[in-house]
């Protein structure tokens, strides 16, 4: 299989760590796909332009991120990442989507930030710091509830969200600090799927 992927993407991120805890990193080459400014290459595989796409031994692709980690979920097998059926499906698939979204809007300021000043738009910076804000304390609640619950699909999607705001954002005040993330970040952040993943920008 291949991943077409960047050292910078969280979503690239959350499949990787996926694909280490299933014991599948051996069976993914990286291909470098970075779509920024570019996302012609990354459009060979996913339509959108975006990363992650992988790319399957049949030579067809899949795309997006929630997507690619069930696959890869399934196709490892052992204890899933994401429960088949019943309530803690939900609740997995819930934590998933929120901690995603935290990233959507993170990715949203990092983006405005990129654009000329006077271009820049406040308020919708602010809007995606309230979201991320919001996001964050409900992410805090359920690790501080039950902080050593297995490592599964919500809780990898909940560390990308927290390593890509260190990564990217330090300096804004979203909730990062909370005392029950950043205990919680403390006791997994060394786990060595996360270790092998952590985000850098590759000089060309
Ligand atoms: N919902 C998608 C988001 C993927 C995404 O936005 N990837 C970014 C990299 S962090 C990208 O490729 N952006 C290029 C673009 O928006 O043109 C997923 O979970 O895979």
């Amino acid at each position: 299989m291949q991943l077409y992927h960047s050292t910078t993407s969280p979503y690239v991120r959350k499949v990787r760590v996926v694909a280490i805890e299933k014991g599948l990193d051996g069976e993914i080459e990286l291909v470098d796909a970075l779509p920024w400014p570019d996302p012609s290459l990354a459009a060979t595989r996913n339509p959108l332009g975006k990363v992650p796409a992988l790319v399957l031994d049949d030579g067809s692709s899949l795309y997006d991120s929630p997507v690619i980690c069930e696959y890869l979920d399934v196709l490892g097998g052992g204890q899933p990442l994401l429960p088949p059926n019943g309530p803690s499906r939900w609740a997995v698939l819930r934590t998933q989507a929120l901690a995603d979204g935290v990233l959507d809007a993170a990715v949203s300021i990092v983006m405005e930030r990129r654009r000329p000043i006077p271009l820049q738009s406040l308020e919708a910076t602010e809007r995606a710091t309230g979201a991320i804000q919001r996001g964050l304390s409900v992410l805090a609640e359920e690790v501080s509830s039950s902080p050593t619950a297995p490592f599964d699909l919500g809780r990898i999607a909940t560390a990308v969200a927290i390593g890509y705001l260190h990564f990217r954002l330090p300096d804004l005040d979203c909730g990062l600090g909370d005392h029950r993330l950043a205990s919680w970040w403390s006791m997994i952040r060394d786990r060595p799927s996360l270790a092998a993943t952590t985000p850098f920008v590759s000089t060309p």
